[in-house]
């Protein structure tokens, strides 16, 4: 059976007249998206029809997963709300934590021994509050929510922005930060720019040797990084309904690459066989009941310009499989374009290694269709000239596809087998010689190539693809090679052609495990002890941030300016520093330390006003912090981009940085920062961007009467005394500007039940 049925079961009776309500109050026919969206209306009912892209809505999610990595910030605020137990159905998973050095079992204890702290913290703040917990080894965050808990129609958020992923099954499941899950834990709404909706039709069948993967790696070249901010994405047709549930979740889980708030698929067949074939056959049985309203009316998908803000056509039939990257994951290149381009650019051509798994691509089909590549290796008498790597994405899938032989087939090509966790995905990756920094290039199915992301060397060029293209290419041991149409020469000297995959959708003899990997939280865990050492520099509960001191702020800063391209990896880079995760000022350490500095083109490299030296950006902040300054940044588009993790907003807001201007931001990081008590601003003329002089004093004025839609004022005191000033935009509602007020939205969750 599966968990929480009964929730499951109150939203399928809830469904029905709430739709039924807003296609009253919309006067048309509904979307998936809108469906689902209001179903799940804080208010219950809908009283009011939305605008997209505009209006705020305030949700009620049904269910919150988070991963270790962000977990600890999540659950240290949760400790902070005082309620006993988690509101909604709540898991953490243990998987960002794990190196990849060796082999599955002994990376696996290494990680067991060496994030002791860490897990017992996770394991005893979730058994205290009621949190099912999967234990390191269970696997990744979404592949494990995608076998036990997402559902047609249901609406989940999650501390990662892969969470996406169970789109898959049908679900609105959103990426969000820590204090987003705390508020959802703690009982109280989620709030969410009503999305604007982007119609994808799949038209066709996937043949041959293009996969799910390639939709996309083509949809991320059509929209690019930036191209899905605000909106959902729906996928329909023909080409979507004869796809598996599991290549549903592939596609949907990098729409995170396009910026989309998340992706979703009406529900079917493909859906009803996965739930059955992970034990889910009761929630099939009830979505089958209710399954009009688990997909868009039917005059929707026959005139999908009437009903989404944009739609693309997508031809399954004529789908090439695709190669993006380097260095982003939009760069698509169709394969057979690939030999061209990589001379134009000069991509190093020999791949090193093929890496497949990861939480995009791990499931039973995805590795059986390679192992039938894998297979004739041996029959077709060649030999895999770059190494290979498989990652599964939990021990379902992995106990499941060594009873079923593919391990050993995967072995004949001389793989390794990592642990069922993030790994090589995430810079947990001990590649040997990475170190030296030579240019290389290498193929993964996972779903991020930035710079340096899966093993901290900046010149290897990353390619991602789907794993049947992975193993062909690292078989092949060529980034040029188009295994549609060209040979290889095997051990005889002969040509040969690789024969297209091939694999089953699902197990034949079922899904198995002996372990799973989960721990159920206690029946009652008021007399349960949360496990955090006061002498550990891993872990360290929170103080709560100073409210508004009621003023305008003046003579703040400038802390850096930074330029280009400033992820969520600029300002809180994860790999070495994953491990600080808990602890706020350890991380903070890390802070802003990838930005480029626009005045030297120089990383962690800023002025310190007081001094006039040039220092680290960490150390120069705790400089103004300790002379009681407050400070500014300042960045340029698409600021914040990439993770979900909340650190980012939490370094700055915990050194003593009071602002964050922009001239665009990313969803998740921006309320990041609003939920944090910190000032999120962007320039309403983006050129004032170029009036910022490194040795500015700055003044925000107008939060006397920070009101929603009303802009405030910037003025800039250069060092020569003259001062110039310019209006910028915010996008705080009534709400959230008490959350600055506050000091951040938690200080407010503590007040009331104090
Ligand atoms: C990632 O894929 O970048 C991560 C690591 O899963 C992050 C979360 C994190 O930083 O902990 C994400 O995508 O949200
Ligand atoms: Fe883990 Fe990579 Fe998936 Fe993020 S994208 S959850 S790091 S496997």
């Amino acid at each position: 059976m599966a968990f929480d049925i009964e929730m499951i079961k109150a939203v399928y009776e809830r469904m029905p007249a709430r739709i039924a309500a807003a296609r009253a109050l919309t006067g048309k026919p509904l979307t998936l998206t809108e469906k689902i969206l209001y179903s799940h209306l804080w208010e219950g009912t809908p009283s009011t029809a939305y605008a997209r892209g505009n209006s705020y809505v305030d949700f009620a999610p049904d269910r919150v997963a988070m991963q270790d990595a962000t977990a600890q910030m999540a659950l240290l605020q949760f400790m902070q709300a005082g309620r006993p137990q988690v509101a909604v159905p709540s898991t953490v998973h243990c998987d960002h934590l794990i190196e990849a050095k060796v082999a599955s079992s002994t990376d696996l204890a290494v990680a067991v021994d060496k994030n002791k702290e860490v897990y017992d913290f996770l394991s005893s703040v979730s058994d205290k509050y009621g949190i099912g917990f999967w234990k390191p080894g269970a696997g990744i965050i979404h592949q494990v929510v995608l076998e036990n808990y997402a559902f047609p129609g249901g609406m989940m958020i999650g501390t990662d922005s892969h969470t996406v992923n169970a789109g898959g099954l049908g679900m609105i499941a959103i990426g969000v930060g820590g204090a987003d899950a705390c508020d959802v834990m703690a009982g109280l709404a989620w709030e969410l720019k009503f999305p604007k909706l982007i119609g994808v039709k799949l038209t066709g069948k996937l043949n041959g040797w293009t996969a799910p993967k390639d939709v996309i790696l083509k949809v991320a070249g059509i929209l690019t990084v930036k191209g899905g901010t605000g909106c959902v994405v729906e996928y329909f047709g023909e080409g979507a309904t004869s796809m598996s549930c599991t290549g549903k979740g592939t596609i949907c889980n990098m729409g995170a690459e396009i910026g989309a708030t998340t992706s979703t698929f009406g529900y079917d067949d493909s859906m009803a066989r996965y739930l059955q074939s992970t034990g889910r056959a009761d929630v099939a049985a009830m979505a089958d009941q209710v399954r009009e309203h688990l997909t868009a009316d039917p005059e929707v998908y026959a005139n999908p310009e009437k009903y989404f803000d944009q739609v693309i056509e997508i031809d399954l039939d004529t789908l090439e499989p695709h190669l993006n990257g380097p260095f982003t994951p939009d760069l698509a290149t169709p394969i057979s374009k690939m030999k061209e381009l990589a001379e134009k650019n000069g991509w190093p051509t020999k791949v090193e290694v093929g890496l497949i798994g990861s939480c995009t691509n791990s499931s039973y089909e995805d590795i059986a269709r390679a192992a039938s590549l894998a297979k004739q290796v041996a029959s077709k008498g060649l030999k895999t000239k770059a190494q290979f790597t498989i990652t599964p994405g939990s021990e379902l899938v992995r106990y499941t596809i060594e009873r079923d032989g593919f391990i050993d087939t995967f072995n004949t090509i001389g793989a390794t087998v990592f642990s069922n966790a993030c790994g090589p995905c995430i810079g947990q990756w001990a590649r040997p010689g990475a170190e030296k920094g030579e240019k290389n290039t290498i193929v993964h199915s996972f779903n991020r190539n930035f710079a340096k992301r899966a093993d901290g060397n900046p010149n290897t060029f990353a390619f991602v693809a789907s794993p049947e293209m992975v193993t062909a290419l690292a078989i092949a041991g060529d980034l040029t090679f188009n295994p549609l149409t060209d040979t290889l020469t095997n051990e005889k000297g002969e040509q040969v052609k690789l024969d297209a995959p091939t694999g089953d959708e699902l197990p034949q003899k079922g899904f198995a495990a002996e372990d799973a990997g989960y721990q159920a939280p206690a029946e009652d865990g008021s007399g349960v002890q949360v496990k955090v050492s006061p002498t550990s520099d891993r872990l360290q509960l929170l103080d709560p941030f100073a409210a508004w001191e009621g003023t305008d702020l003046s003579g703040l800063k400038l802390l850096i300016k930074a330029k280009g391209k400033c992820t969520t990896d600029h300002i809180s880079m994860a790999g070495p520093w994953l491990k600080y995760r808990g602890h706020l000022d350890n991380i903070s350490n890390n802070m802003l330390i990838g930005a480029v500095n626009f005045f030297n083109e120089k990383t962690d490299n800023v002025k310190n006003q007081l001094t006039g030296e040039y220092g680290p950006v960490p150390a120069t902040q705790r400089a103004y912090k300790a002379a009681g300054i407050g400070t500014i940044v300042v960045g340029d588009t698409n600021y914040g981009e990439g993770s979900s993790r909340e650190h980012a907003a939490m370094e700055p807001r915990h050194l003593g940085v009071r602002a964050v201007l922009v001239k665009s931001f990313a969803r998740i990081h921006e309320t990041n920062l609003k939920k944090q008590g910190m000032l999120a601003l962007t320039f309403a003329n983006e050129a004032d961007y170029d009036k910022i002089q490194e040795n500015d004093s700055i003044n925000i004025v107008g939060l006397g009467s920070f009101a929603p839609e009303k802009q405030l004022t910037i003025e800039l005191v250069h060092a020569d005394g003259s001062k110039e000033s310019f209006a910028v935009n915010h996008t705080y509602n009534a709400q959230q500007i008490e959350w600055f007020k506050a000091g951040g939205a938690l200080n407010i969750i503590r007040a009331s039940v104090k």
